[in-house]
């Protein structure tokens, strides 16, 4: 009996168990609970036959061997890692689809003309560190040594992170899939929007990626008294910062775009003080890097007229950014043809607004996604992230045809 969509299911609720808060799930890289979804991806991974291995950046991989040892593999995977309060489909339904399908193949008897990998990614969300896609920049051999010095919430750098999780940060390289050892990669994913769910249907295709960048913003007015100061004498932040966010909305809504202010902090934070400083996040993408940095140029011009009308000081720093990315179009085909092999003769196709590990792995390897209907309005981030069980099913037998599709076609 191979790996069913019900063991699926369940091996995502034993996942969302291991969380570093009481409440919700949130499991941040080379955490303990990292370690410990690690160690049980390990041991679903080799009950199929997946030789693994925890890598150099602390990603938990697997290797099915093809038809001779030693061949170039398919890259198939996900991210074990959330953002706070996350659903329990967001990346780990990737990783143990993954692992199904490599149980299929298995148990199928078939030997495959490349190795299969399963790679478990540490770090899509970038919730601790703030950079993100770190575990799978790390594979595909574009890890920044600026990083290191990276640190978390409680001051702790990504280097000392790294050494506390038993990785030594000088061999991070390591992690590095060679040049020529993987032919591909491709990541089921749930889809994190409501189009597949509005259109009535379980899977679709992802012709490309939006570009995403991330920025960390600061407004310093002068602090006061809420009482005494008249409004012609303040330079307050947090008025400041809010002509800033609403212009955020505008902007990219009028670009089409898409941008976020994720969190804002005012200081000194007392409720009879004139916020003297905010800081605040930009989450900022696009389907075209220009049009995303075009909307970027019209924020800092928001922001420098905002400042200028109430006298306050403007800082940006840029924490991320990965460029748009295109699917590759024959693993697209691959995919389409696992799309149809479940009776959906004309496979839709989904731009992402959402990153995925999919953008740093483009950086060495062709790629290609494949989404899964998310229920109740496509939430994603959110503890009401749904997927149902026959979608699941309904997924891992595309996943499989789209593996033996690329198979069928290989060395293209
Ligand atoms: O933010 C994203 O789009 C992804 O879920 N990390
Ligand atoms: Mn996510
Ligand atoms: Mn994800």
């Amino acid at each position: 009996m191979t790996v069913d969509a019900q063991a699926i299911l369940d091996r995502c609720d034993t996942l969302a168990g291991e969380s570093s808060t009481a409440e919700g799930i949130e499991r941040v890289y080379l955490s303990p609970e990292h370690s410990a979804v690690n160690r049980l991806a390990a041991g679903w991974m080799s009950e199929v036959g997946l030789e693994t291995w925890t890598d150099a950046a602390g990603n938990q991989r697997g290797r099915l061997e093809g038809s001779t040892p030693g061949l170039p593999a398919l890259l198939l995977g996900s991210h074990l890692d959330t953002v706070p309060n996350a659903g329990r489909f967001d990346g780990i339904l990737g990783v143990m689809l993954a692992i199904a399908v490599v149980d299929r193949v298995r148990a199928s008897g078939r030997t495959l003309p490349f190795a299969l990998e399963v790679l478990a990614f540490g770090d899509e969300e970038g919730t601790r560190f703030g950079t993100a896609l770190l575990g799978s920049r790390a594979v595909a051999g574009t890890w920044d040594d600026a990083w290191w010095t990276l640190a978390d919430a409680s001051e702790t750098t990504l280097r000392e992170a790294f050494v506390a999780f038993g990785l030594d940060p000088e061999r991070v390289g390591e992690a590095a899939h060679p040049a020529g050892a993987a032919i591909g990669y491709l990541e089921a994913h749930i889809e994190q929007g409501p189009y597949l769910e509005e259109a009535d249907r379980a899977l679709a295709v992802v012709s490309s990626i939006a570009g995403a960048r991330r920025f960390a913003m600061a407004l310093t007015g002068e602090a006061g008294h809420a009482g005494g100061v008249p409004f012609h004498r303040r330079h307050d932040a947090l008025a400041g910062a809010s002509e800033v966010v609403l212009a955020v909305e505008r902007l990219a809504r009028d670009a089409g775009c898409i941008a976020t202010v994720g969190r804002l902090q005012a200081f000194p934070g007392g409720v009879n003080v004139i916020p003297g400083r905010v800081e605040f996040s930009l989450d900022l993408r696009g389907e075209t890097d220009a049009a995303r940095d075009a909307v970027f140029s019209g924020i800092l011009a928001v922001a420098a007229d905002t400042c200028e009308r109430r006298g306050l000081a403007f800082a940006v720093e840029e924490t991320h950014n990965a460029p748009a990315v295109v699917a590759d179009a024959a693993l697209q085909r691959a995919v389409r043809a696992g799309i149809r092999a479940t009776w959906d003769a004309e496979p839709m196709t989904l731009f992402s607004k959402a990153g995925h590990d999919a953008m740093a792995l483009a950086e060495s390897v062709p790629w290609a996604m494949l989404f899964v209907r998310n229920g109740r309005g496509g939430i994603s981030h959110h503890p009401d992230e749904t997927v149902t069980v026959e979608d699941v099913a309904t997924a891992l037998d595309a996943f499989e045809a789209a593996v033996l599709a690329v198979a069928e076609t290989y060395p293209a």
